[in-house]
């Protein structure tokens, strides 16, 4: 179980890299599997590494949880005086340079709670090995700088596991005797122990085939439970557009003769690229029109691409060590982000991601876990997948595009992969292979991978009207982190525009020192800048950090009147939307402002009157639309103020909604009927859906029995998960009499569907109503409830934690000991889960003193509790620290 028990697990440091003293060339496993347990014979060609000068004649091989059956060097039984073995790790001793290491061991699959290694999951055996798992299979040098190439055999009973799976080629399988088959599994490429993967079940099978660009013949596979083959064929069609599109943006052709898919129920995060045999998280695998909505079609689309793309980036090119695992995850994402773009709107697509920053990443950044996206120490490093190395990593590598330009990226990147294909490498030789590749100096641009924290830009302006200029002043500030008192400015590109009194775009002539140029980013470089522009004859209005070019924080005056203008002119649309989210943001604070000094609430005309303007402008996307009207939710507004005021902030938010679907009822009301019951899968026929639901969510806040009635009718007889479950949601979190009524419904309609009973308990639980509590209580006795499934624990105990700010701050406190209580018995079954919920402690220095308070005193009744796991040791004890 928990490991470390009483001695808090040792950091490790970056700068304490040493390169291996032994590699491993080649493996060669046999994985034979029983219910009881399974037995790993594996054989190790190792040898001394010729880059290290004196390499020790001493190796010590990870490995945990493993019951050491047998051990031999080159073929002689190994005497108990030449090793020791240890609670995670074993030691060899007197070592030739080379050898060939046999070891047999047994393992308990069936009892692995943590879902790290070999477990089972439904009835199949399958592993995680990312990060440090595979140690809990056998004895290795686990580490990513240790390249090998596989040779795998798997052995189980036929009738029950009749597909037996491994990274790379097929090589052979047959029948044994006993009931029970072998497959064997050939992976030509070297790679790192995180990226093995094993699989024996039963399951349905959807198999395809791709053409590579080069004229090869790959075979597609997507292995899913039985009776779910009707809900493959958009992870299907997404496999082959992330292939095709891979070859076309970068030149990437797929290696092998075959890539694997298997979706397997309990899995602790979304998907994992292992090579050849991705293993996925059945939420990212299955969807249909009756099971997924238009954002679950997306979800899968993109985790699709992204494991795919690891292909490349991640597998051909790996990680020296997990300091650098931005290397392949910021970069995966960025990629992600690119295709899902080009699959559908560029701009929707940046929004949602961008929305993701401001809220959970600017959050990190502003708390105990604050690291840069290469950190420089961690305790545990399954706590270091974090939204900071993954969202902000591809922000950087966002921003070395745009620094670039899209010819100058792509160069970068053939140089990258011609000079580091097949090797275990660092984020600054990705940098270095980009500044090589321009002929450019990117040494400050490296600054974004050592410094944590959320830069500050604050923008003044001036014009001139007798010389004509326009000057645009830029300060940056970047709050202490931990460990970070002090920063050195960034270099921030920094896209901007300026719109004339009838909102067109001004042709930009801007100088600075001997620096002049015509292009719309500035290369913010240096604490404080001034850009001037020339021939600008009256006072323009800026429309700043265009498309969030950079992961800061903007301060700009803008009156009021100007975001409107920006909302309802700018022509660059992810402004507008922008624009709408700072003066809806701005109204709820002074409203929380008011409220904090008992002041009477107003709805301020401005707002309501833009967002009238919006509704009523057909020329504007819709799905850009759907989001102006989604307004800011708490987790956004929480990163806008030092000291967050949960009571203000809700009856602000309260307030507004009400108050917007009072005065723009008719709006709505008109807009939901021209734009619902879009039929299709199209960018079209989604956007449709999206606004036809952002205002069926409002108007339900208008508490009408009518806009309650309409949602009713919705959730009954919508013929698609994207308006059924808009409805159920928005009476979920409503007042409505019919609320438990179509709750059950939609529970009895779907009962066999373990996804959509997620969605059904996550609604729940994120129902800011005062009885939600008591409706978790009764939910985890649900016979759907699993408390050793990650999704489920998502959907009901974080989607309470992260996912409902009113109930979860209750003033009483409630909120924070139900988590509590569930963290520590989440410790002991799956540490890396249990670190996930305990982490919405993180920002209680945030709040007020009461719930302060509460918070510090649950974070030290965990730090007391003996037999905590380095996952949530780290978490708390970094918190508590704060
Ligand atoms: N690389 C995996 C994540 C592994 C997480 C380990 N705790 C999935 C991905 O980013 O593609
Ligand atoms: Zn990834």
């Amino acid at each position: 179980m928990a490991k470390g028990n009483q001695q808090p697990k040792q950091p490790k440091f970056r700068k304490d890299y040493r390169a291996s003293d032994y590699l491993i060339d080649q493996v060669t496993m046999t994985v034979d599997l029983y219910e009881s347990h399974a037995e790993i014979y594996s054989q190790l060609h190792i040898r001394t590494n010729p880059a290290v000068p004196a390499p020790a004649s001493s190796l010590c091989l990870d490995g945990e949880e493993l019951a050491l059956k047998s051990i031999a060097i080159d073929g002689q039984p190994l005497p108990a005086s030449r090793y020791e073995q240890d609670e995670d790790s074993l030691t060899l001793h007197d070592l030739p340079a080379q050898f060939l290491l046999e070891t047999v061991v047994h393992i308990a699959p069936q009892n692995n709670t943590r879902l790290e290694g070999l477990y089972k999951s439904g009835g199949k055996f399958c592993t995680q090995c990312e990060a440090e798992g595979f140690r809990r299979i056998t004895f290795f040098l686990d580490r990513p700088d240790v390249l090998a190439t596989y040779d795998v055999t798997v052995r189980a009973e036929q009738a029950k596991y009749p597909h037996l799976l491994s990274n790379g080629n097929p090589a052979g399988q047959g029948e044994l005797d006993g009931g029970r088959h072998f497959a064997r599994w050939l992976d030509p490429f070297p790679k790192p122990c995180y990226l093995f993967a094993l699989v024996a079940g039963d399951f349905d099978l959807l198999a395809d085939q791709f053409i590579t660009t080069s004229g090869r013949k790959v075979d597609l596979k997507i292995y899913v439970d039985k009776g779910k083959l009707d809900q493959c064929a958009h992870a299907m069609a997404s496999v082959k557009n992330s292939m095709r599109w891979d070859e076309q943006k970068y030149g990437r052709e797929y290696d092998l003769d075959i890539y694997q898919i298997v979706a397997v129920s309990d899995f602790n995060m979304g998907a994992m690229e292992n090579k050849g045999l991705n293993i996925f998280n059945t939420k990212y695998v299955l969807a249909n029109r009756e099971t997924a909505t238009d954002t679950d079609y997306e979800g899968v689309e993109s985790v699709i691409g992204h494991e795919y793309f690891h292909n490349w980036t991640g597998n051909r090119v790996t990680c020296r060590d997990w300091f650098q695992l931005s290397l392949k995850e910021g970069l995966t994402v960025f990629r992600d982000q690119q295709f899902s773009a080009d699959m559908g709107s560029p701009t929707v697509k940046r929004m949602d991601d961008v929305r993701v920053m401001r809220t959970a990443q600017f959050s990190e950044d502003g708390g105990p876990m604050a690291h840069p996206i290469r950190p420089d120490s961690y305790v545990e490093m399954n706590n270091f997948y974090t939204v900071t190395v993954y969202n902000k990593g591809a922000e950087v590598i966002r921003m070395l595009h745009t620094l670039l330009g899209e010819q100058g990226f792509r160069k970068g990147m053939d140089l990258y992969f011609q000079r580091h294909d097949g090797q275990a490498v660092t984020c600054d030789d990705f940098v270095q292979a980009h500044a090589d590749a321009n002929a450019v100096d990117l040494t400050q641009f490296q600054r974004w991978y050592s410094q944590a924290g959320t830069p500050t830009v604050a923008v003044s302006d001036d014009f001139d009207a007798e010389k004509n200029e326009y000057h645009l002043t830029l300060k940056q500030h970047c709050a202490p982190t931990p460990g970070q008192p002090q920063k050195e400015p960034f270099l921030i590109p920094f896209r901007i525009g300026l719109l004339d009194e009838q909102g067109n775009e001004l042709a930009l002539d801007w100088q600075q020192g001997t620096q002049r140029s015509q292009s719309a980013v500035l290369p913010f470089a240096a604490a404080e800048q001034t850009f001037v522009f020339r021939g600008v004859s009256s006072r323009p209005l800026p429309s700043l950090l265009r498309d969030f070019s950079a992961p800061v924080k903007l301060e700009f005056g803008y009156r009021d009147e100007q975001l409107a203008f920006l909302l309802q002119h700018d022509s660059n649309l992810f402004n507008r939307w922008d624009a709408s989210q700072t003066l809806a943001s701005r109204v709820l604070l002074q409203l929380a402002a008011d409220f904090r000094a008992s002041k009477a609430l107003t709805l301020p005309t401005i707002l309501a009157e833009a967002l009238r303007a919006v509704l009523r402008d057909d020329a504007v996307d819709n799905a850009v639309r759907a989001r102006i009207l989604q307004l800011p939710d708490i987790a956004y507004l929480q990163e806008q103020v030092e000291i967050v005021d949960i009571d203000a902030l809700v009856a602000a938010q309260r307030f507004l909604r009400r108050q917007l679907a009072q005065s723009l009822y008719a709006d709505l009301l008109a807009c939901q009927q021209r734009h619902r019951g879009a039929g299709g899968t199209d960018g079209a026929a989604i956007g449709k859906r999206a606004l036809a639901n952002a205002c069926l969510a409002l108007l339900i806040d208008s508490d009408r029995s009518e806009a309650y009635a309409l949602a009713e009718q919705q959730a009954r007889d919508a013929d698609n998960m994207t308006d059924r479950f808009a409805a159920v949601k928005a009476l979920a979190h409503s007042a409505a009499p019919q609320r438990l009524m179509v709750l059950n419904a939609f529970a009895e309609r779907f009962k066999d569907q373990a996804l959509v009973m997620d969605k059904w308990f996550a609604v729940q639980a994120s129902a800011p109503i005062a009885s939600v509590l008591d409706d978790i209580r009764r939910l985890e006795t649900h016979p759907a409830f699993d408390a050793r499934n990650p999704n489920k624990i998502r959907a009901l105990w974080l989607a309470f934690s992260h996912g409902n700010p009113s109930e979860f701050h209750r003033a009483d406190g409630s909120g924070y000991q139900f988590i509590a209580e569930r963290v520590a018995r989440l410790n002991d079954s799956n540490p890396q889960v249990a670190a996930r919920l305990v982490s919405c402690f993180n920002r209680w220095k945030k709040f007020d003193d009461q719930r302060q308070r509460l918070m510090l005193a649950q974070l030290k009744a965990l730090l007391g509790k003996s037999g905590l796991s380095a996952d949530v040791f780290e978490i708390v004890s970094k918190s508590v620290a704060a």
